[in-house]
Order: C-alpha cells, then sequence, then structure tokens
C-alpha cells in the first residue's frame, strides 16, 4: 500500500499512530519515522518463498519474528549495543534508534548451504575462505565463517571478498564487524543447539551511532534472515528441511508454481502449520510461552 493512500496517511500495519512518516519498506516489513532519532519498525504477518511474498499471511508471524529480535537483543548487550529502545504492545512493532547504516550484510555461516554450498562447489572457497576438500552440502564447517555481502541492484545480495567489504566500511571497522558477528553467532548456535535448533547461516546489519560506535540493528537471528534446521532431522549430505516454511516449500512444489509472481494462496492447514513451527522456534529458543509475550512483549527483555 502506498503513503497516504489512507486519511491522515496512516497505514494498515500502523492504524493507530498519526503522521508517522513512511521511511522504507522491506518485502515484510515498514519502516517509519517517529521523530528525528526514532524509527518504528513494524513487522507483518507476510511470508515469502523463492523470493516471492504469497498473498495469504501467517497469523503472529510477525509478532514471533519481532519477540525472537528483542529476546537476542537483550542477550547480547553486553557484547555490541543495538538499536532496540522498546516493544510496542502490539508485539509487532519495535522502538529502535536512528542509526547510520553500514552498506555491508555481515552474513555468518556455521553449515555449507545456500551460495557458500554453490561458491565452494565451483571454487572450494567461498568470500575468500579456502575449505577443505570433500564437504557435502549442509556439512558443519570446521569453524564458523564470515562472508559479507552488500545488497546489489537485482535486491538479490552479492558476496563480496575481505578488500571489497574493506572498501566499503575500511580495514579497522570491518574487523570490528568479523569479530562482533561471529561472537553473535557463537552465542546464538550454541544457546539454539541446545534446544535442537542448528542456525546453519544468519545475517546481521549494522549502523553507527552519532558517536561513531557500532550499533546491531535490523532483525537479528530470527528465522527469516537466518536458515534454522531441526537438529533432530539434520542429515548432511543434500540439503535440509527449513525448521520454519517447509510445509509452505512443500506445498508449493506439490503445485508445480513456477515461482514466478504471484504466488499461490495457501490453504488453512499450511498456515496453521507454518504458524505452529514459528511458534515453536519462538518457545524452543525463549523457553517462554508465546501467550505469555501476546499478554504482554516485555517478558522477552526480563
Ligand atoms: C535503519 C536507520 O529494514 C530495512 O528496511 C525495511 C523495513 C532496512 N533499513 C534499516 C534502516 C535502521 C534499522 N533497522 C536504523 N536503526 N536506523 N535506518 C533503514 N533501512
Amino acid at each position: 500500500m502506498s503513503e497516504g493512500s489512507r486519511p491522515g496517511g496512516e497505514s494498515a500495519l500502523l492504524p493507530e499512530t498519526i503522521a508517522a512518516a513512511h521511511v522504507a519498506s522491506g518485502k515484510v516489513r515498514e519502516l517509519y519515522a517517529l521523530d528525528d532519532k526514532r524509527l518504528l519498525l513494524v513487522t507483518s504477518d507476510r511470508i515469502s518463498t523463492f523470493d516471492v511474498v504469497l498473498p495469504t499471511e501467517v497469523p503472529d508471524k510477525g509478532r514471533v519474528l519481532t519477540g525472537l529480535s528483542a529476546f537476542w537483543f537483550a542477550r547480547t548487550r553486553k557484547l555490541v549495543p543495538n538499536h532496540l529502545l522498546d516493544l510496542r504492545p502490539d508485539g509487532r512493532s519495535s522502538e529502535c534508534r536512528r542509526l547510520w547504516m553500514l552498506p555491508l550484510e555481515c552474513v555468518v555461516r556455521g553449515y555449507l548451504t545456500g551460495s557458500g554450498w554453490k561458491d565452494y562447489c565451483a571454487t572450494g572457497a567461498t568470500s575468500g575462505h579456502v575449505l577443505p576438500a570433500g564437504l557435502v552440502e549442509s556439512a558443519l564447517l570446521p569453524e564458523p565463517i564470515f562472508t559479507p555481502s552488500t545488497k546489489a541492484e537485482t535486491g538479490h545480495d552479492e558476496n563480496i571478498d575481505a578488500a571489497r567489504a574493506a572498501e566499503l566500511v575500511g580495514a579497522e571497522r570491518l574487523s570490528e564487524l568479523e569479530r562482533v558477528a561471529l561472537e553473535l553467532y557463537r552465542i546464538a548456535s550454541e544457546h539454539a543447539g541446545a534446544r535442537g535448533i542448528l542456525i546453519a547461516d544468519t545475517k546481521f546489519e549494522f549502523g553507527l551511532d552519532p558517536d561513531g560506535r557500532l550499533v546491531l540493528a535490523d532483525e537479528a537471528l530470527t528465522p527469516d534472515s537466518s536458515r534454522f534446521w531441526a537438529a533432530e532431522s539434520y542429515t548432511p549430505g543434500g540439503p535440509q528441511p527449513s525448521f520454519d516454511k517447509q510445509f509452505v516449500r512443500d506445498y508449493c512444489e506439490s503445485l508445480g508454481w513456477d515461482k514466478a509472481p504471484p504466488g499461490p494462496a495457501l490453504p488453512e492447514e499450511v498456515v496453521s502449520g507454518t504458524r505452529a513451527r514459528y511458534v515453536e522456534a519462538f518457545e524452543r529458543l525463549t523457553e517462554i510461552p508465546f501467550g505469555d509475550y501476546l499478554d504482554n512483549p516485555h517478558v522477552v527483555l526480563r
């Protein structure tokens, strides 16, 4: 929906807020300016698969993603400050500090999948990390690797090497980003692994505050910004089922859809099964009943 398409300029995702200027749109999120120092990040229930947003929403998906991000922000703030100021009572809206965003997607990979696997098959390396010979698809890497990328014009991320990344943010900032991103991944993957969820890879975005300090922004360590796999079904040697979106992918494959927009509507059982997977990820990782979060989003910050 375009800005200003409703009287007063409010959007469907922000029905009670008057005159918050729309700043940016993602596939499933919207960003509004609250004032010159604060933004409101609103995460919808929209779901995408094969890079296409589907016409059917998954109820509470945006609340799961917002709550999980806030959970991780609260637990990693001693390592790195983050942009979260407060959660709104709706559980899907985060008030955030407005930052100077760095033009780098800080990807960490613990397992060999996606573009990392493709690069490895072609060259034996990914983003300048030469990997051991003989690794299979979805293999656990000897250690997590930092593989930054940039947002390309196509909307698809472009893997870059350390030299190009240093041109974008400077060598000193790049080494800080690598250290912090790897440590965030280590903290989260250890926590998640102990609760039956493997974080195959994840993407962080950072900004700078007015004093030039590094601040973690965007969403963090959610199933939309990461690949989550169920530990109990992990079988290296091929692609792994997605913890959250597998029912959606399987349904889309069963239709023989060509993956060009528009995507198919989802039947009720696919919607309810997918909602249950998101809620399961939330509850396994936070050990908080999702109903408690709906009653009071601040429970994830304690
Ligand atoms: C940003 C300043 O998420 C994005 O857009 C779709 C909703 C990307 N994006 C983030 C910012 C943030 C954050 N997060 C921040 N804290 N301060 N800008 C801008 N675009």
